[in-house]
């Protein structure tokens, strides 16, 4: 019997690689006969400890033949890279390993040759890998993208795009725009103060997300984590653009878009201490339902140690009890921009903070996210809005306040808050208090801590009906299941 086998080429961070592992694993237990090799770019262990942590429990822990992992040469960071940021200093590293992935890709031609019953039929890539597009391309296999965030981002990076190129559009001025911005993948006007630095930010969009939205164009077609229910609008923007003459997204169609999730990460519980966790749940258990709020910032993100403290104060003067993920920033010379952990919690919070809150708080360096939201105890998240603490958020039916950080963030917290109707706001655009250097105020946390506690708040009712729905499409006949 013919077997296939598709190359599946990551973004080499955390919340990207876990995510496409999770769905090779879709993949191949669904498909008899699918084989999936994870070409793996790794970070100097310096950089980046918990994604390697993550890589090397995955590839331990790897148990079936037909999920493989490859690494990829490691190059010696060339001495420019050390003054380039997190994101530029992964795109040279996984440039520089073209030659490989074009060897690696050949060899399995040549291979397939010899083993006509074996065939490489496809490279999917993440969504910031699509350098990659050129070289599957070259060598004719067809290659997909894997879009590790929703479709309303996707639908603005491919609007900037077209605007850009067909129209010789500066799309950074959205930035400074008077009024509210239309986008067709939004239902709602955008506030530019919500613009994301990826759109706004000349260097980064001409340099990184432009390319990328045009990698896009040259796929077979864009796997994406998110689901017809909780997008329908942007979605749809999409089916407009393929099936009319008029395209909604510019003259050159956009590949067809596969929605696939929520695929959720659940690679994460390999990486978490197993004694520290159990504590954590542990100390959940003793908590009466819905009376915990989770505070977490993601694995990249961090807040200033002032900010740090108007937290603390709000926490407090809520009453809720709260479990607090609490992460170091990296030091303010540091390019490739990675937090760490504090190696006592009492230098940054308030004199007294930890004593005080003993009996109803915990302050730790790392959780098991998704083993934490869903237990019974913890009644709402305090979040950056990653896409993947998003979608983990509504998988497990817990409403979010918003605290966008970086990245697409502040984007989604919009999305959630205004169009959707999933989570309260703490903030939309902390991105342009921090460049005044403006703090969140303990007051303005406290109000958004006890607005997304509700018991019977809207948003409460809202992310349990998607919580449901999320659950349904990834069920046999379910629409992402078919997708
Ligand atoms: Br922090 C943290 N425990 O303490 P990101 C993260 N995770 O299990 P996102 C834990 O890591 P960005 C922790 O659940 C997610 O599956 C988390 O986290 C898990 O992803 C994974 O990086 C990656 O915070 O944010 O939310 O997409 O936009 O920064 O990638």
């Amino acid at each position: 019997m013919e077997k296939a086998e598709l190359i599946f080429i990551p973004w080499p961070l955390m919340g990207h690689l876990g995510q496409m592992v999770e769905l090779a694993n879709h993949l191949i237990n669904r498909t008899k006969n699918l084989s999936i090799t994870v070409l793996i770019s790794r970070l100097p262990d310096s950089l980046d400890p918990v994604t390697n942590k993550l890589i090397n429990a995955l590839v331990s822990s790897s148990t079936t033949e037909s999920l493989q992992f490859f690494h990829l040469p490691q190059t010696d960071p060339s001495p420019e890279w050390s003054s380039l940021s997190r994101g530029y200093f992964i795109q040279r590293q996984l440039d520089s390993q073209k030659p490989h992935v074009n060897k690696f890709i050949e060899q399995r031609l040549i291979d397939n040759r010899s083993t006509p019953s074996s065939k490489l039929i496809g490279v999917v890539v993440d969504m910031f890998s699509t350098s990659m597009i050129d070289v599957a391309n070259e060598l004719y296999i067809p290659s997909y993208v894997f879009f590790t965030s929703g479709a309303a981002f996707l639908g603005l990076m491919m609007h900037c795009q077209s605007l850009e190129d067909e129209y010789s559009q500066d799309v950074s001025a959205f930035s400074n725009s008077k009024t509210a911005l239309e986008f067709p993948s939004f239902a709602n006007p955008v506030p530019p103060s919500v613009m994301p630095m990826a759109i706004v930010d000349k260097q980064l969009w001409s340099y990184r997300f432009l390319q990328c939205a045009r990698g896009y164009r040259k796929a077979r077609g864009i796997i994406i984590n998110t689901f017809t229910e909780l997008e329908s609008y942007a979605l749809d923007s999409f089916t407009f653009s393929t099936v009319s003459e008029q395209s909604t997204y510019g003259l050159h169609k956009v590949p067809r878009i596969y929605p696939v999730g929520p695929v959720i990460n659940r690679a994460q519980h390999n990486i978490s201490d197993p004694v520290q966790s159990g504590r954590i749940l542990q100390w959940l258990d003793d908590q009466p339902p819905n009376s915990v709020v989770y505070i977490s910032f993601g694995s990249l993100g961090s807040l200033p140690i002032d900010q740090v403290k108007e937290l603390a104060k709000a926490l407090e003067g809520s009453g809720y009890r709260f479990l607090w993920c609490l992460r170091r920033p990296p030091p303010k010379n540091s390019i490739v921009d990675f937090p760490s952990e504090y190696e006592d919690y009492r230098d940054v919070l308030p004199e007294g903070f930890l004593d005080r809150t003993e009996t109803v708080g915990k302050v730790v360096n790392w959780v098991p996210q998704l083993a934490v939201l869903s237990h019974s105890a913890v009644g709402g998240f305090v979040s950056h809005c990653g896409w993947n603490s998003t979608l983990e958020s509504i998988w497990c039916g817990v409403p979010l306040a918003t605290w966008p950080l970086e990245g697409e963030q502040q984007l989604n917290a919009f999305q959630l808050v205004k169009e959707l109707e999933l989570s309260v706001g703490i903030t939309l655009d902390y991105s342009s208090r921090k460049k005044d250097q403006a703090l969140v105020p303990a007051e303005e946390i406290e109000r958004g801590i006890r607005k997304v506690m509700e018991s019977d708040s809207e948003a409460r009712k809202k992310v349990k009906e998607m919580r449901g729905k999320s659950t349904e499409s990834m069920k046999q006949g379910g629409s992402s299941y078919e997708s």
